[in-house]
């Protein structure tokens, strides 16, 4: 089945059919008056912040090779989008494209209809056209936007979001944001390319010993935009605080990352805080974040991202003093030190435990030989919820790859810390939960670009209670 027969299938199982559906209650559409609702109740300073994203096709100096690709206003990765937690985002999006899209906004748990994913929550925003993302940013952290149309996050499409906390202590004298990109479109291939070949050589292609391998072998890793070999500097003074927000917007790639010569103190996942732990390195899977705070030694030292089970790195550069640049060969010492895990992590504000009212079990099949991904043997699955209920979603990993799991417009809770997207291992179960406290469609997926375009997507669906 090709992509837009599964998606024109799913969005017709979402918007169409299951408004009389015989096996369940009718859905909660994002057209549902109480989506509205829901967004009134939710706190807002009564700041809007209006800005306009353009989506635009051209050429990108990745450092030395320069490609053809697709960015957000002509820049890699997109300009940051920076607003308080309850301002009014007005984001008009127009796209100069010459295919679909949208936006979807990762991580934030806003109302169901301004969530980007087309058909399910919009109608696509086609080549000439624009549409307008309004929506209360609901809370504080490190985010990042991107595209939920077809293979379009492996282009240069995607830009960090962050959420300002007001009564944010503010620990630190410098911020750096930090987005970490697997690359591959405009150097001979493109993904739509590398999909079509995946599903035609399948069972031929690398798919790492590693426990974090990937798929595609990207050629190039790329840090805030560049290759190693010509990275960004970021500049401050020795004994500074730095919070560091790292966004993993790559397509197939885990990173593991460190800082030469630091320890790395960590404070968020996926934007919701943690008791501060410190680290040698942290092991980021597609679409999490985290945040760090590292205070500067005097030099200039390498922030190295190394492609987990993969050839290949991304750098960085932090400078606090004069001394010789860091190679792009480097690795330092931290990359094999302590990596922390989700265990050890806590949640400040975990949510109260509660027994769960519903349960999900969500097998994650499939696997190399068709390149066909699902969610319980399918790409067109529902998830029914009610408002109200604690949920629980098992994710259990039935196949030879690993999955960094997504779920839409929550914040679930992990045995540990508070977060959107998790790693789930081969062989492995992971469980996470959350209230069902914000009414619509919204998608649970892989944040493998590659796997979710070939299945590995379903459908948590509200339902209305009679
Ligand atoms: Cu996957």
């Amino acid at each position: 089945m090709s992509p837009f027969s599964r998606r024109a299938f799913l969005g017709a199982t979402v918007l169409g059919i299951a408004g009389c559906s015989a096996t369940g209650n009718p859905l909660i559409l994002p057209t549902d008056p109480v989506v509205n609702r829901t967004e009134v109740a939710r706190g807002r300073t009564g700041r809007t912040r209006a800005v306009t994203v353009t989506a635009t096709e051209g050429q990108v100096d990745l450092g030395g090779p320069v490609v053809r690709t697709w960015t957000y206003d002509g820049v890699l990765p997109g300009k940051e989008l920076r607003v308080g937690a309850g301002d009014l985002v007005e984001a008009r999006v127009v796209n100069r494209l010459p295919a679909d899209t949208s936006v979807h906004w990762h991580g934030l748990a806003l109302r169901n209809d301004m969530d980007g994913v087309p058909p399910v929550t919009q109608a696509a925003i086609r080549p000439g056209e624009d549409f307008t993302y309004r929506f209360v940013a609901p809370a504080p952290g490190t985010y990042w936007f991107h595209p939920h149309t077809g293979t379009q996050l492996d282009r240069g499409l995607h830009a960090p979001l962050i959420v300002e906390d007001p009564a944010e202590p503010g620990a630190y004298d410098a911020e750096w944001v930090v987005v970490l990109d697997d690359w591959l479109d405009g150097t001979g291939t493109d993904p739509d390319q590398v999909l079509a070949s995946l599903r035609q050589r399948s069972g031929h292609l690398m798919h790492g010993a590693a426990a974090l391998g990937g798929d595609v072998a990207h050629p190039r890793h790329l840090i805030n935009g560049r290759i190693a070999s010509a990275p960004v500097t970021f500049a401050a003074k020795p004994g500074q605080r730095v919070r560091i927000r790292l966004v993993n917007a790559g397509a197939d790639t885990a990173y593991r990352v460190a800082l030469g010569g630091h320890r790395l103190t960590v404070t968020h996942t996926d934007g919701f805080p943690v008791v501060p732990v410190d680290t040698d390195a942290l092991v980021i899977g597609m679409g999490e974040r985290y945040d760090v705070l590292v205070t500067l030694a005097d030099g200039a030292f390498p922030l190295v991202a190394v492609a987990e089970g993969k050839n290949g790195a991304g750098m960085a550069v932090v400078r606090t003093g004069t001394g010789a640049s860091p190679g792009p060969e480097v690795r330092p010492g931290e990359l094999r030190g302590k990596v922390v895990g989700y265990d050890e992590l806590r949640a400040t504000a975990p949510l109260p435990v509660r027994r769960p009212d519903v349960v999900h079990r969500l097998e994650l099949t499939g696997g190399m030989m068709s390149y066909e991904w699902g969610v319980n043997g399918r790409s067109d699955g529902l998830q029914r919820v009610r408002s109200g209920q604690r949920v629980r979603l098992e994710f259990v990993n039935t196949t030879m790859m690993w999955h960094p799991m997504h779920v839409h417009g929550h914040t679930f809770q992990l045995n540990g810390p508070r977060k959107d997207t998790a790693i789930v291992l081969p062989g492995q179960t992971v469980a996470c939960e959350f209230d069902a406290d914000n009414p619509g469609q919204w998608m649970v997926h892989c944040h493998n670009a590659y796997h979710a375009e070939a299945g590995m997507m379903t459908v948590l669906g509200y339902e209305e209670q009679r």
